[in-house]
C-alpha cells in the first residue's frame, strides 16, 4: 500500500492550508490518483488497524438501497452516526441528548430510528433508485450483456436531490471497465477525500464493489483507480499521519468471498483473510 503512503506525503509536504466546511481547516490538494491491482492483494491499509467489519457492512447496506443508520448501528458501525445527531440536535424533539443517548434510542425506538436517523438520499438511494432508475441493477445486466460499453456508470450525485441530503456525496461516481481478457477494472470519482480518516476505508471498499462485482459477472478484478478531487489531511490529523508515514507496511491480505449472488450475500460470506497491520490511530471526525 505504497500508494495511500504516497498520497500522505504528497498532500503533507506539497498541500495548501485550506479552510473548509466544518471550520477545522486542511492541507489540500486538487486533483490525485492511485491504482491498486487487486491481483497482488486486497488493499486495506496496514500501516494503522482499520475497522473492516464496518466496511463489509456499509457496502451491504449502500447495494441494499437503506439509507438509515439504524441497519448500522444495530450492527455495531458508528461511522454515520454524527450527521443524523447533527440534524437532531436542530430540530424540535432535542432534549439535550448526548450523541450515546441518541443513538440508544435508534437502536430501541423503531419510530424515533425512522424519523431521525435516516441521512437523506444518500447512496443506497442513489445507487438504486435515482429518480426512478435501479443504476445498479442496470450496471450489472449491462456488464453481463453490454461489456464493450463504455457507459458502465453509476451516480450518487444527483442534483435535484443533493439539498436533502444530510451529508452530499463524497464518493460521486464510479464507472466500470472490462477488458478483452475478461478483466475487471473500477475507477471511482471522490469529490473530497479525508486522507486519514476516509480514505482507508473508501479504498477498501470499492476495492471490495469490484471484487463483488466481478464475482457476480464472472469477471476477473484486476484494477481499483481512485481520482480524489480535493484531497485533504485535516490539521487534527497531522501528527497521526506523521506516525504512519514513519511505519513500513505489511504484506497484503486477501479477501474470500463465498457467495456468487450480490443481492444474497450476507456479512458473513465476504471474509478477510491474513489482515496484518500496525495498532490503530485515533482521530476526530470533523462534521
Ligand atoms: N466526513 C469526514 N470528515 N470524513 C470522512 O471520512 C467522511 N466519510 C463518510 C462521511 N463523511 C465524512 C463517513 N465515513 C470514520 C470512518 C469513515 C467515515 C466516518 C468516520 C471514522 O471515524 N473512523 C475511525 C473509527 C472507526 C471505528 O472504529 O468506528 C477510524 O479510526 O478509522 C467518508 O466516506
Amino acid at each position: 500500500m505504497k500508494q495511500y503512503l504516497n498520497l500522505l506525503q504528497d498532500v503533507l509536504e506539497h498541500g495548501e492550508v485550506r479552510q473548509d466546511r466544518t471550520g477545522t481547516g486542511t492541507l489540500s490538494k486538487f486533483g490525485m490518483q492511485a491504482r491498486y491491482d487487486l491481483r497482488q492483494g486486497f488493499p486495506v491499509v496496514t500501516t494503522k488497524k482499520v475497522f473492516f467489519k464496518a466496511i463489509v457492512h456499509e457496502i451491504l447496506w449502500f447495494i441494499s438501497g437503506d439509507t438509515n443508520i439504524k441497519y448500522l448501528v444495530d450492527n455495531g458501525v458508528n461511522i454515520w452516526n454524527e450527521w443524523p445527531y447533527a440534524n437532531y440536535q436542530k430540530s424540535d424533539s432535542f432534549k439535550g441528548e448526548t450523541l450515546e443517548e441518541f443513538i440508544e434510542k435508534i437502536k430501541s425506538d423503531a419510530t424515533f430510528a425512522l424519523r431521525y436517523g435516516d441521512l437523506g438520499p444518500v447512496y443506497g438511494k442513489q445507487w438504486r433508485n435515482f429518480n426512478g432508475i435501479d443504476q445498479f441493477n442496470k450496471l450489472l445486466s449491462q456488464l453481463k450483456n453490454n461489456p464493450n460499453s463504455r457507459r458502465h456508470i453509476v451516480s450518487a450525485w444527483n442534483p435535484v436531490e443533493v439539498e436533502d441530503m444530510l451529508l452530499p456525496p463524497c464518493h460521486s461516481l464510479f464507472q466500470l471497465y472490462v477488458s478483452e481478457e475478461g478483466f475487471l477494472d473500477l475507477q471511482l470519482y471522490q469529490r473530497s477525500g479525508d486522507l486519514f480518516l476516509g480514505i482507508p476505508f473508501n479504498i477498501a471498499s470499492y476495492a471490495l464493489l469490484l471484487e463483488l462485482i466481478a464475482k457476480e459477472c464472472d469477471l476477473k478484478p484486476r484494477y481499483f483507480i481512485h481520482t480524489i478531487g480535493d484531497a485533504h489531511i485535516y490539521l487534527n490529523h497531522v501528527e497521526q499521519v506523521k506516525l504512519q508515514l514513519s511505519r513500513e507496511p505489511k504484506p497484503l491480505s486477501k479477501i474470500n468471498i463465498k457467495n456468487k449472488s450480490i443481492y444474497e450475500i450476507k456479512f458473513e460470506d465476504i471474509v478477510l483473510e491474513n489482515y496484518q497491520s500496525w495498532p490503530g490511530i485515533k482521530g476526530k471526525v470533523a462534521v
